[in-house]
């Protein structure tokens, strides 16, 4: 497809998603608000997801918060049924179940996460519910689909044929085992710093493809796979998540930066102690992005292939991330 083409064609898609009317009314209130920053409002997401960059950049051009804009942005992905680790098309675990997690962090601090989740499509909105309407952080499994379902979410088939003949695939072969997808849409792990200064981030994925029933990785663990800290900065992750959790790594990259680091060397530090705890192991693939609260960003994995998409300048640029093999 022709460059302009595609381009044409993903911002009639993006807008369908925005909802014009829901822009220009928020558009007043960028204007009543003076822009704080010069590098905002930055939106940047793991891996290759252009349409889901451009909603959130846009939606905080046009004046919504950080927290409004990645539980938005990552939504769209949720929906894309090419997305095989995320939402609608996802990889099922080894009995053929689509287990979803997600979580949310924002710029006060508060932050809301579901785990191992059927039936649900929008899990990111579903931990900002989980944040903002109960007294808890988790919620997992069938007490978090019935808690969705008492907030009007509808009941969604997830397993799609596409995702079904993969699994039925692995399923037949001899030696079949977890793995980590390594296409160009993975995991997403957005964040987002908005006109006013304030930061948050989304985390959204099925996780390992053909996991164990009931395994739940680094996504919807604060502090693993995502971390938000308005003083400082955010990080979020992708990859294998047991290695993830064992290091905290989104919470350690937001206080390597706290003490003087910057995204991308707190990235690159973060690698490097699960690097560290894996001596001669290094066949799995993990990968940071961060930013601070300044607007500057970083990313590391440890091996080839990790991307990462941000918004500049009303536009969504994909980037090869650096690597430490
Ligand atoms: C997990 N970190 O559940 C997720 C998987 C992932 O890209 O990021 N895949 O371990």
């Amino acid at each position: 497809m022709k460059r302009r083409n595609f381009f044409g064609k993903l911002s009639m898609t993006v807008s369908g998603f925005l909802g014009v009317n829901s822009l220009e009314a928020q558009s007043q209130n960028l204007n009543s608000n003076p822009k704080r920053l010069t590098n905002s409002p930055l939106s940047i997401a793991t891996w290759n997801c252009p349409e889901a960059i451009l909603i959130s950049g846009k939606l905080m051009e046009a004046g919504i918060s950080a927290l409004d804009a990645a539980v938005k942005g990552v939504a769209f992905e949720e929906a894309n049924e090419k997305n095989t680790t995320v939402g609608i098309g996802a990889s099922p675990d080894q009995s053929g179940c689509v287990t979803l997690d997600a979580c949310v962090m924002d710029d006060k601090g508060n932050c809301g996460a579901v785990m191992a989740v059927e039936n649900i499509l929008h899990v990111a909105k579903l931990a900002r519910k989980v944040m903002e309407d109960t007294p808890h952080v988790n919620l997992a499994a069938a007490g978090a689909e019935e808690f969705a379902y008492s907030k009007g979410f509808k009941k969604t088939k997830l397993l799609t044929p596409a995702s079904k003949k993969r699994w039925e695939a692995w399923s037949q072969k001899s030696n079949s085992s977890p793995k980590i997808n390594v296409e160009n849409h993975d995991t997403i792990g957005m964040l987002c710093l908005d006109d006013y200064g304030n930061l948050s981030g989304s985390c959204t994925t099925s996780g390992l493809a053909y996991k164990m029933k009931g395994r739940v990785g680094d996504s919807p663990i604060i502090g693993s796979g995502l971390f938000v800290d308005n003083e400082v900065g955010a990080a979020t992750a992708t990859g294998l998540g047991e290695a993830v959790i064992k290091t905290v790594g989104s919470f350690l990259i937001v206080e390597l930066m706290r003490n003087g680091c910057s995204p991308q060397k707190a990235c690159e530090e973060a690698i490097q102690r699960i690097l560290s705890k894996h001596s001669g192991k290094t066949d799995f693939q993990v990968g940071f992005i961060a930013i601070n609260i300044s607007g500057e960003k970083g990313a590391y994995s440890i091996h080839k292939g990790f991307s990462y998409t941000y918004f500049k300048s009303g536009r969504a640029i994909n980037t090869s991330s650096a690597s430490f093999y």
